[in-house]
């Protein structure tokens, strides 16, 4: 497929970055190889990989220590295979590619009697499919896009508009009134794009209905709370942080901006980061972090950070602030080599693990690679580097991948996450491999990973 250059993109990633960053001078220090490095990933993608052919084969995914699988519901839904199948393109694994593609387009269907979680049905399939569809050109894959959304669709059924938490794929029934922002706001880009790819305004309407209606309920110094109710509007948790049930809701409000070109986003996006950058922000004597507050008062009431807030220095870049990315993505590196693996989550004041887990997770390579792209500073390829090379010495199992039930023990546990293949590693090898792998400046990744052009234009 032809890959058009965003426009908007384009203009806002070159008319955000500061003059410095721009004039960059290159790092003395012994450059690694990065083809060699790309090279690493690509054979490490493909242990994974060939676990879940192996021991897993039409199943979500692999468990990787008891040589088994799993699903996340009654009916396999082929996760593993469907969230890498762009990262396999994109490697050039063609025949592995091709052979996920026809997993997916014979066997998958989402006509099921049985309650999915709208914002993981989203993000992992319905972005990737829309991916599948753009990178591959196979109109098959857009028709299973808007199969599936079409079933999700009635989750928006809700007095105000936003989201319920699940939806049964045959039925339409929904479940969950409880939501939280991220579960809400990160659904805009793929029920976006697939408007813009189908010429059907709905699901860019209902998405945004829920988004508008979060941001409309911020509090009174702007920030969001963690948990609401989809029915009555009201807040249920009241802390406010970047972390797990808010954190991609903020990125989603940046990139559906730079995607769609929607002001309305562009809006709400500068007024929140503000509020979270004057709340959220702490300068301690360990580094730059972001803590948790109460939504109403600000008040600081816990400085816990952790692999899921190191989203954050990418999307604060990808906006222009290279100041506090860069700072924020020295702490997230010094988070990864306190246990040479990053932990679920950290108290940033006394830099002990709170939880002390680690899920394969993408977050802190993504960072990297968006830096390293957007300053063209080695020290972020050698930050992903080493932690690269700690995944493979710590999570590297005979089959595939395993988690870690500890980053202090390094004991692991039996879950290889779809995640890894979809994100982790494809980070890893963009931040490695030439810059041609992918037209960055032109494109749009989900919080998946799953790249989105704007092909529509
Ligand atoms: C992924 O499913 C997505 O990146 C999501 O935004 C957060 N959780 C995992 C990875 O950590």
């Amino acid at each position: 497929m032809t890959r058009i250059a965003l426009a908007v993109l384009a203009f806002a990633a070159t008319a955000f970055l500061p003059v410095q960053a721009q004039e960059r001078v290159q790092d003395p220090v012994l450059e690694p190889d990065h083809a060699e490095l790309a090279q690493q990933v690509k054979a490490e993608f493909l242990h994974a990989w060939n676990g879940y052919v192996e021991y897993a084969w039409g199943h979500d995914g692999l468990k990787p220590l008891s040589r088994g699988y799993y699903d996340w519901y009654e009916v396999p839904l082929y996760m593993t295979p469907l969230d890498a199948f762009d990262t396999m393109l994109l490697m050039g694994l063609d025949a592995e590619a091709q052979r996920a593609k026809r997993l997916v387009l014979d066997s998958l269907s989402f006509d099921h009697d049985m309650t999915v979680q709208v914002f993981e049905i989203t993000i992992r399939m319905l972005g990737g499919l829309i991916s599948a569809y753009q990178l591959d050109g196979d109109e098959r894959f857009l028709r299973l896009a808007v199969d599936l959304a079409d079933r999700l669709l009635p989750a928006f059924e809700s007095p105000t508009g936003m989201p319920y938490w699940g939806v049964n794929l045959r039925t339409g029934e929904t479940t969950g009134f409880v939501n939280n922002p991220a579960e809400i706001g990160t659904l805009m880009l793929e029920f976006g794009a697939l408007s813009r790819l189908t010429g059907d305004p709905v699901y860019y309407e209902k998405a945004k209905r829920g988004v508008v209606a979060v941001f409309e309920r911020r509090s009174g110094i702007g920030l969001v709370g963690t948990t609401i109710d989809v029915e009555s509007g009201e807040w249920g948790e009241r802390g406010s942080h970047i972390s797990g049930r808010i954190d991609s809701y903020y990125e989603y409000l940046l990139k559906a901006w730079l995607l769609f070109g929607d002001e309305d986003f562009s809006a709400m996006w500068k007024r929140s980061i503000e509020a979270v950058n004057r709340y959220l922000a702490d300068e301690q004597a360990t580094g730059f972090w972001y803590g948790h507050a109460d939504m109403d008062t600000g008040k600081r009431t816990a400085t816990r950070f952790g692999a899921l807030d190191a989203f954050m220095p990418a999307v604060l870049a990808l906006g222009g602030d290279l100041e506090r990315a860069e700072r924020l993505m020295e702490s997230c590196h010094a988070m990864w080599t306190l246990f040479d693996i990053e932990p679920e989550q950290l108290d940033y004041v006394t830099m002990k693990p709170l939880h002390p887990g680690y899920y394969l997770r993408p977050e802190a390579i993504e960072s990297a690679y968006y830096l390293y792209r957007l300053t063209g500073d080695e020290k972020y390829v050698r930050m992903g580097r080493t932690m690269f090379e700690n995944i493979v010495k710590f999570t590297r199992s005979e089959v595939g991948y395993a988690a870690l039930a500890d980053v202090t023990t390094k004991e692991k546990s039996d879950r290889m996450e779809s995640f890894f293949l979809a994100e982790t590693l494809k980070y890893a090898y963009l931040l490695f491999a030439a810059p041609e792998t992918i037209d960055f400046d032109g494109v749009i990744f989900n919080t998946e990973a799953h790249p989105i052009w704007r092909s529509w234009d």
